[in-house]
């Protein structure tokens, strides 16, 4: 609590002296508001002497020519001065740690400082402190975004790590308040406890945070919609130092926005979720020789077909070079696996099943699928994102090229691409309408959403590496153009970093999302402080 008071300190005595102000109202009102205000106020004089230096040090380094290094590490000492003990520099022990905690090394960039906020009142005065010293940031969730910069920044900006937004709290039956810093692992444990489910992630290490912003496909997009359309509220600290909530009530524009629309408004803190009543789930994860891709594809349309008359069928089709595997879900827990999968169970060229067949929730599925993605080492990697009507030709044609373009790369000899089907139903769409809509434009049809992803361990094969991952993207599209089954949407989650995400949401959208964003951002500072996303400019 201290930190806060000395903020407040700051804020009557060091700064009228400061256009712009550092703190907003609604920050000096939240500061307030704590109760023994005055003792803690007394106890922090004794701080002014380091807040005067430091503040004195700004305006030498923010005079007209300092380089965005000087200003980010004006913004780290100060932020380490207001919030003592929040702040890691790389002399500290812990900075590695922070910085390779990402899912890929393309994102182990050296932040000027990692800033570790815990409350809402310290985002708050954060982006008043950025704003003031004019110094780059970056904002991470679960850090498993493999585009450079977006959950990342080098030393001319800070890195904010949410992780100690951890909250986990049920709200009555109905909502579950979920800290923006958590990862589905965490959430599911706790929501099962009391069997209840929510709709989130298929991998327990990925982040809340910025699954949730990018929409987030759930196991059974059919039953719910998105897991985004599932969010209820968010508690969102605004450029202008607000902490508001976006809901179907309050900031409704928002709300909306939110749901797909990404990094673009402000730092989540929190999002509270419908609560359900515990989605049983049954599941498979089988293993096949490549080779059958033909056999397996077609089997794929079957199951996308079926899904469009029953929306308990989950599936997905990763297909690597030598075996492809494929998750047989459904959210049931029935004696016979449904008629859609029979062609997957009977296949001759099954290898193994990776998991066998298993009654099971979301928390038990999750750690296994954890484990199948595990490394060999750090990896770098990056993504394409397209999509398309389902076509078992255009399949066949993307399989093709694939095998011949991409699959052998001896030009990168550390590097795999691979690329998964994701099936969409109608049913996920109009669910997602049915909760209210959400920013992603997305057709009312049965769909695919292919993720391409390389992975590549050497430095030297970086440069080719993400050129491929985009050219396979590209070609699926081209293909797709040919057969008149492109469809505009690229999925935020699995999109690479120079690909127009918010574009593909439809010319309305991206409007509308605009407008938002200058609505609640008159700064720009997401647009431009921010180091980098999927922004609406
Ligand atoms: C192993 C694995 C499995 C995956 N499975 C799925 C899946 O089943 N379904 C799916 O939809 N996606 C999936 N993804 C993709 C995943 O949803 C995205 O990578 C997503 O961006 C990860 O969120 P994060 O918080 O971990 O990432 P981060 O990299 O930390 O954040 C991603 C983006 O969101 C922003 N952000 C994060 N938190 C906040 C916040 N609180 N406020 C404002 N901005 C924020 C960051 O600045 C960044 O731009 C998977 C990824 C991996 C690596
Ligand atoms: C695809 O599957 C359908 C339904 O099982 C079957 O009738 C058809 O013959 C299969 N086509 C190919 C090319 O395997
Ligand atoms: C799953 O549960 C159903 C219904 O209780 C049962 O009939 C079936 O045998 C179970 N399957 C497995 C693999 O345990
Ligand atoms: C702290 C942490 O989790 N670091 C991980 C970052 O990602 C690499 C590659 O996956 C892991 O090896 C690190 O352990």
């Amino acid at each position: 609590m201290a930190r806060l008071f000395l903020a407040l300190y700051l804020l009557i005595v060091v700064l009228p002296a400061f256009p712009p102000p550092l703190f907003s109202q609604d920050i000096i009102a939240i500061l307030q508001s704590y109760s023994n205000f005055k003792i803690a106020v007394s106890r922090l004089l004794q701080h002014v002497t380091i807040t005067a230096a430091v503040m004195d040090g700004t305006m030498d380094v923010l005079r007209p020519g300092s380089t965005g290094i000087q200003r980010a590490q004006v913004a780290c000492d100060i932020i380490n001065t207001v919030f003592p003990g929040t702040v890691t520099v790389a002399d500290d022990p812990e900075y590695e740690e922070e910085l390779q905690f990402n899912w890929s090394r393309t994102c182990w960039l050296r932040a000027a400082c990692v800033f570790r906020p815990t409350n809402a009142a310290e985002v708050s005065a954060f982006l008043s402190i950025v704003k003031l010293t004019a110094s780059k940031f970056s904002v991470r969730g679960g850090g498993h975004n493999p585009n450079s910069g977006f959950n990342s920044v080098d030393s001319s900006g800070i890195l904010v790590d949410m992780r100690g937004f951890d909250t986990l709290a049920l709200e009555g039956d109905l909502t579950l308040r979920v800290g923006s810093g958590q990862t589905w692992k965490k959430v599911y444990e706790f929501i099962e406890r009391d069997k209840k489910s929510v709709i989130g992630g298929r991998h327990g290490t990925v982040g809340v945070g910025g699954f949730l912003l990018g929409g987030g496909m759930p196991f059974f997009g059919g039953l719910y919609g998105m897991a985004a359309d599932n969010v209820k509220n968010f508690q969102v600290v605004t450029s202008d130092s607000r902490i508001i909530n976006a809901n179907i009530n309050e900031n409704q524009d928002l709300f909306r926005a939110l749901k797909g629309g990404g990094t673009n408004f402000g730092i989540v803190t929190r999002f509270d979720m419908e609560v359900y009543d515990l989605i049983k789930m049954q599941y498979t994860v089988n293993a096949y020789h490549a080779s059958d891709y033909a056999n397996l594809l077609n089997a794929t349309v079957n199951v996308q077909k079926a899904m469009e008359f029953d929306n308990k069928i989950g599936f997905f089709l990763n297909v690597h070079p030598t075996v492809i595997i494929a998750g047989l879900l459904y959210a049931e827990h029935t004696a016979q696996p449904p008629k859609a999968f029979t062609e997957f169970f009977n296949a001759e060229s099954l290898i193994t099943s990776i998991v066998p067949t298993t009654n099971g929730t979301v928390q038990t599925i999750v750690p296994e699928l954890d484990t199948v993605g595990q490394d060999v080492g750090p990896a770098s990697r990056a993504l394409s994102s397209v999509s398309t009507k389902e076509d078992y030709e255009l399949y066949l044609d993307v399989h093709k090229q694939y095998t011949e373009r991409f699959s052998n790369t001896p030009e990168m000899p550390s590097a795999t691409l691979s690329y998964t089907i994701q099936p969409v139903s109608s049913f996920m769409v109009r669910a997602g309408r049915e909760r209210g809509g959400n920013s992603m434009g997305l057709a009312e049809s049965a769909q695919t959403w292919w993720a391409c992803l390389i992975e590549w361990y050497d430095g030297a094969d970086t440069a080719k590496s993400q050129l491929n991952v985009g050219l396979l993207g590209d070609t699926i599209a081209s293909l797709a153009g040919q057969r008149g089954d492109l469809l505009p949407f690229q999925f935020m989650n699995d999109a690479g970093s120079r690909q127009k995400v918010l574009q593909s949401y439809g010319k309305t959208n991206l409007a509308t999302l605009t407008k938002v964003a200058v609505k609640y951002d008159k700064a720009g500072t997401f647009q431009t402080l921010q180091n980098a996303g999927f922004l609406v400019q």
